[in-house]
């Protein structure tokens, strides 16, 4: 399985960074060079400063107009750097890690996202991003509305993870978005380890193409874990991984396509009835019916560890917000500044030009 993780922008640079501390390539691009050198672990030849001819280096201010731009300046140089990177052939999938409210990383990612789609035609491209806050305020949530639009024409999947889900937590922001991020490498990790790898029955990296490949709609990933000295019933185990709604997301899990399930633990607890009992429940509940499924015994192993990705969502309460929110502020943005323009022109018509008054001043 090779992977490239592209971080853009500074949340996404910052969970890029998370990455690269365990062992993935990654690549760093922002329009600001200080949270480049922020970083700790993405190697500094794979730090990339875009846009530094339009906005100095300083990062583009939320403002994704600059970031579309930036990116697209820039992206010869990028598209030659992944080609030094990872050459030509035989990349399984690239993941964009982004923050869907800032500038760079939500006008940015698309037009990276299309570039590789076009150059990469055989590989995937799996956008996971960040939803803004509620309390971020209007400007974001459009932001975050319009890239979903952008990215589900380009991307195969988007795991949206949705930042309102940290309040949950009851952490401070900066401690909450750490944990998040961990939370969100820890769970893809765990899932490339175990693809590609000899098991019970194994799932290969075809396997998790064939589920990502999902016309740019939305994925999430579940997880759970049990000592397995502690370990009751490990049907019961595989639910909960989708029962806490997957990756920090609100998603009628009832809707997705095609779901995942990785299950990794000592031989002795990974009983065949307990596991058939959870895949045939999920098989039913989603609406594509169909799951895939690893098992991976493995003696040297105490905890038993579920994995699960769900794909083809399309029902997100997560999402529907930002949408609504979005679309029904742009309309009455729009409103507001036709009665603004009419206003103006009713409120100055009928006034006279300087010539009108001051008369023959000029001959
Ligand atoms: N989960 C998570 N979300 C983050 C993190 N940092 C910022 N965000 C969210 O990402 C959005 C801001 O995106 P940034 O990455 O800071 O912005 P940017 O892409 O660098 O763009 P500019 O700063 O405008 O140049 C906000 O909606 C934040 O809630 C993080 O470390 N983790
Ligand atoms: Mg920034």
């Amino acid at each position: 399985m090779r992977a490239l993780i592209i971080g853009i922008g500074q949340c996404g640079t910052k969970i890029a960074d998370l990455f690269a501390l365990v062992d993935f390539e990654t690549l760093a691009i922002n329009t600001s060079k200080g949270d480049l050198e922020y970083l700790k672990h993405v190697p500094h030849e794979r730090r990339i400063l875009i846009g530094d001819s339009i906005v100095g280096g300083k990062g583009v201010n939320a403002n994704p107009i600059l970031g579309r731009e930036a990116m697209k300046r820039d992206l010869s140089m990028i598209m030659r750097k992944i080609d030094s990177i990872m050459g030509r052939e035989d990349i399984d999938i690239f993941f964009l890690t982004f923050g869907f409210g800032g500038g760079t990383g939500a006008g940015g990612t698309p037009i990276l996202a299309e570039a590789l789609k076009n150059e990469y035609p055989d590989s995937l491209v799996v956008a996971i991003g960040a939803l803004p806050l509620k309390e971020e305020g209007i400007r974001p949530t459009i932001n975050a509305a319009i890239t979903i639009d952008k990215l589900s024409k380009v991307a195969d999947s988007i795991v949206a993870i949705d930042n309102n889900k940290l309040r949950e937590s009851g952490d401070d922001i900066s401690k909450a978005y750490e944990k998040i991020n961990y939370t969100i490498v820890e769970r893809i990790a765990s899932l490339l380890a175990l693809i590609d790898i000899p098991g019970e029955q194994t799932l290969d990296g075809s396997d998790l193409k064939f589920v990502l490949k999902a016309f740019g709609s939305f994925a999430t990933i579940g997880y759970a874990k049990e000592d397995a000295s502690k370990l009751k019933n490990l049907s019961r185990l595989i639910l909960k991984s989708f029962e806490s709604e997957g990756l920090y997301l609100e998603a009628n899990i009832e809707s997705a396509l095609y779901g995942l399930i990785a299950i990794h633990g000592p031989p002795e607890v990974l009983k065949a009835n307990e596991i058939f009992e959870a895949l045939n429940y999920l098989t039913h509940k989603i609406k594509g019916k169909q799951i895939f499924r690893g098992f991976y015994p493995d003696p040297r192993e105490r905890e038993v560890e579920v994995v699960t990705l769900l794909s083809g969502i399309y029902e997100s309460k997560s999402i529907e917000d930002i949408i609504i929110t979005a679309r029904n502020y742009a309309q009455s943005f729009m409103e507001a500044k036709e009665e603004a323009e009419t206003k103006k022109k009713e409120l100055l018509q009928g006034l006279p030009d300087f010539d009108d008054i001051y008369p023959g001043e000029v001959e």
